[in-house]
């Protein structure tokens, strides 16, 4: 089966972008993922599915199976990016799933259960600082009055910023349970492993758990050139401090999964001379082991406080969200593994260390990742590349897993 089709609509979203090609940013509800909605929801159109949107802006795009009173089969991603991103973390999913409903559409043979293709919204942080808001709350992990509370850098929130399309109730977003018979979510690995085995395909077991922290220091400030060394309260200093102890303790946890970044640091009042008084600083702390997780972040939420001491900086330590890693379903699992043999792709049993829409999702149905290669591991980056030939097998894996699992 033809990939032309999808590379080509692969290429096409990636120019709806707040930054030159080959760099791709997408962020929650900017013009550019306003765009890119409708750009897909024509899309779904064209190709006669049935389309709808959520009050906080998930699409459903479904092909309607003979038995609709049956609980679904779901598949979807995402297409927000965070700043110079690139053309195929999260899109993969989606129009890969969009492809696998045209072709199950256009093979004239209806499955028994619907299919639904979801477009999750805001699977990136950048806007609101946390993940995955959109699957969240289908999940009911984070409630509508959770949403509203949320502000982004410069003050708005999503009531702010929601479009027309979306002004529904926040409360109508979380979905009951079982309200799905299983979710599978296709993604390039984001990671090295696939293409260095020359394994095409990874079938995903478990998803890392994120945490996310926010840190205020606040220290005394002052003239660059008149406050004498001894005599300074630098705010920025204990931060960067606190940010050896993020890699230390990733470092030093005993699980060799562990990851620690400080992504976001900004400095008030960010003048050359004047010494740093009010710092933020945001952390992003995951491990597929929560006990080694814990442990790790417990000892960097001590940390800080003793180096706020020592320097006479007051710290405050505020947890933006702090997930446990999603298990992903055997029974998917061996279906899409005994799919893939059917099809004669070579494919493997792995983790995700990058977190995704499905780590929410299997808190609502049963639920599967297929991972693809992508080029050098890369993502997160302009130069972050999935292979039409990979991105084949990709797809065909999940039209004939999903077309499986309508059946039954
Ligand atoms: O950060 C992540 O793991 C995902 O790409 N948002
Ligand atoms: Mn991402
Ligand atoms: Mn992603």
């Amino acid at each position: 089966m033809s990939i032309d089709r999808l590379t080509q609509e692969l290429a096409e979203l990636a120019l709806i972008s707040a930054h030159p090609t080959p760099a791709v940013t997408r962020v929650l509800f900017s013009p550019e993922d306003l765009a890119a909605r409708k750009w897909l929801l024509d899309k779904a159109k064209a190709a006669g599915l049935l389309t709808r949107i959520d009050p906080v802006g998930n699409l459903f795009i479904t092909l309607p199976g003979s038995d609709p009173e049956l609980p679904s089969i779901a598949t979807g991603s995402h297409t927000d990016a965070i700043p110079n991103a690139g053309a195929f973390d999260g899109t993969v999913g989606v129009l890969g799933g969009l492809e696998a409903l045209r072709r199950i559409r256009e093979s004239g043979d209806p499955p028994r259960r619907s299919i639904e293709l979801i477009m999750f919204t805001a699977e990136e942080p950048t806007r609101f600082g946390i993940g995955c808001l959109g699957s969240r709350m289908l999940a009911g992990t984070t409630s509508a009055e959770e949403a509203r509370a949320l502000t982004d850098a410069d003050g708005l929130k999503l009531d702010d910023l929601r479009p027309p399309e979306c002004r529904g109730n926040l409360e109508d977003v979380a979905l009951p349970e079982g309200c799905y018979e299983a979710f599978v979510e296709l993604h390039i690995e984001q990671g090295p492993l696939l293409e260095k085995e020359g394994v095409p395909i990874g079938l995903v077991e478990r998803i890392a758990a994120p945490a996310a922290f926010r840190l205020r220091f606040v220290g005394n400030g002052g003239h660059a050139g008149a406050v004498l060394m001894p005599d300074r309260h630098d705010a920025f200093l204990a931060a960067a401090e606190t940010a050896l102890l993020v890699e230390r303790a990733a470092l030093e946890s005993g699980s060799p999964d562990t990851v620690g970044t400080t992504g976001v640091l900004r400095i008030h009042p960010g003048a050359i001379n004047s010494i740093p008084c009010d710092v933020v600083m945001e952390i992003d702390f995951r491990d597929t082991d929560l006990d080694a997780r814990e442990r790790a972040i417990a000892r960097i939420r001590d940390g800080s406080q003793e180096i706020g001491a020592r320097r006479g900086v007051s710290v405050e330590w505020n947890v933006i969200h702090s997930d446990p890693p999603a298990i992903c379903s055997p029974h998917l699992l061996d279906t899409a593994s005994a799919c893939a043999t059917s099809l004669g792709y070579s494919h493997r049993r792995m983790i995700s260390r990058a977190y995704h829409d499905s780590l929410f999702m299997a808190r609502l149905c049963p639920t599967l990742m297929i991972f693809i290669p992508c080029r050098n591991g890369w993502s997160h980056r302009p130069d972050e590349y999935a292979s039409p030939e990979d991105i084949g097998r990709g797809v065909d894996l999940l039209t004939h897993t999903l077309l499986e699992l309508a059946r039954k």
